[in-house]
C-alpha cells in the first residue's frame, strides 16, 4: 500500500519530521516552487507549526486539503475562515505543553521582577569583583498577578504563583467556573490592581494589540508585563514607549510581534527580558506534542475521532 503523502508547511520538529518520512510520504511545501495542480490534488493532510501556518493561498491551492494538524496549542498562523469555509479540520496540541509554559512565566516574573538576567551579567562583567553592589529590585513573593486569559495555561499560571503567596485576578471574555481567582470584568481595572500582568490568551486576530496604551499606562510605573502568549496581543510601540518613558516598571517576554526581530529598543534596557520564545521548548513537551501531532493524523486516517480538533466556526 502507498503511504500517504503529508504535506508539511514550514519547518518542524526534526523528531517529526523523521517519524513524517517513516510512516507518511512527506512532501515539503516550497514556497518558490508552488505545487503542480496534479501534487496539490494528492494532499488531503497538512503538517504546520503554530506561528507558520496554511494562509488562504495555499488553501486555495489544495482541493483535496481535509485536515490541518497543527504543532502547536496556538494556531493563529493558519487562516482559520478558510479552512472553516471549506470544512477543513485543523487539530492543536493543548494540554501537553501547559506546564512547561507556565513555569517559563514563572521564569520571566522572577526574572522580571528582580532582574536576575542583568544581575548576572553584572557578575560576570566584574561589577561585584570591583565592591559594587547591584541595584535593588522588586520583591516578587506576595504580588497581585493579574492573568490575561484564564485557559489551561493561566490556571498552571495562578497555581504557582499562589505557591509565591501571590494573590490572582483575571480578566476573560466570562468568569470561569470554578476558578477560584478573582474575576475582574475591565482588562484597564485588572492591570491598575495587579503588580504584573502575565499574558495567557490565543493569539489571532481577535487579541491583537488587547493590552494597548491604556492598559500599560493602567499597569504603572511599578508594573511588570510577561508575555507567554502570542506578541500581537500587546500594542509593541506602546510598550515601548511606556518603557522608555518609565511609565512602565518591566517586562518579561517569550513572544514579540515580528520573531525573530526583537526590537533593538528592547534589548537594550536591564529590566526588559526577552526569551527566544523557548515556553514549550523542553525534550519532554516537545515530544508529547510530536505525538500528538501523529496520533491526529493517524485517528483521521483510520475514521476515528479527532483527539485534539479546534473548533472552527
Ligand atoms: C511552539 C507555541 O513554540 O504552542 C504554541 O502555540 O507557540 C509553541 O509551543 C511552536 O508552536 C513551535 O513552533
Amino acid at each position: 500500500m502507498n503511504a500517504t503523502p503529508v504535506l508539511q508547511v514550514g519547518g518542524l520538529l526534526p523528531a517529526l519530521e523523521a517519524e513524517l518520512t517513516d510512516e507518511f510520504d512527506r512532501r515539503v511545501y516550497d514556497q518558490a516552487a508552488p505545487l503542480s495542480p496534479e501534487a496539490a490534488a494528492e494532499i488531503r493532510i497538512a503538517v504546520t507549526s503554530g506561528r507558520t501556518g496554511l494562509k488562504a493561498d495555499l488553501i486555495d491551492q489544495l482541493p483535496n486539503l481535509e485536515l490541518v494538524a497543527n504543532f502547536g496549542v496556538g494556531y493563529d498562523g493558519n487562516d482559520t475562515q478558510a479552512l472553516a469555509a471549506r470544512g477543513i479540520k485543523l487539530t492543536n496540541t493543548p494540554d501537553v505543553l501547559n506546564a512547561c509554559v507556565a513555569d517559563t512565566a514563572l521564569g520571566l516574573l522572577l526574572a522580571a521582577f528582580r532582574q536576575f538576567p542583568e544581575a548576572e551579567r553584572f557578575t560576570r562583567a566584574g561589577g561585584w569583583a570591583e565592591g559594587r553592589n547591584y541595584p535593588l529590585t522588586r520583591r516578587f513573593s506576595g504580588s497581585t498577578i493579574g492573568i490575561l486569559g484564564m485557559g489551561r495555561i493561566g490556571a498552571e499560571v495562578a497555581t504557582r504563583v499562589e505557591g509565591f503567596g501571590c494573590e490572582v485576578l483575571y480578566h476573560n471574555r466570562r468568569p470561569v467556573e470554578g476558578s477560584s481567582a478573582e474575576y475582574v470584568d475591565s482588562l484597564v481595572e485588572l492591570a491598575r490592581r495587579s503588580d504584573a500582568l502575565v499574558i495567557t490568551v490565543l493569539g489571532g486576530p481577535s487579541t491583537k494589540h488587547l493590552v494597548n496604551a491604556e492598559v500599560l499606562e493602567a499597569l504603572g510605573p511599578d508594573g511588570i508585563l510577561v508575555n507567554v502568549a502570542r506578541g500581537t496581543v500587546v500594542d509593541e510601540q506602546a510598550l515601548i514607549a511606556a518603557l522608555e518613558s518609565d511609565a512602565l516598571g518591566g517586562a518579561g517576554l517569550d513572544v514579540v510581534e515580528d520573531e525573530p526581530n526583537v526590537p533593538a529598543a528592547l534589548l537594550d534596557k536591564p529590566n526588559v527580558v526577552v526569551f527566544p520564545h523557548v515556553g514549550s521548548g523542553t525534550h519532554e513537551t516537545r515530544a508529547d506534542m510530536k505525538n500528538l501531532v501523529l496520533a491526529n493524523i493517524r485517528a483521521y486516517l483510520a475514521g476515528e475521532e479527532l483527539l485534539t480538533p479546534v473548533a472552527l466556526s
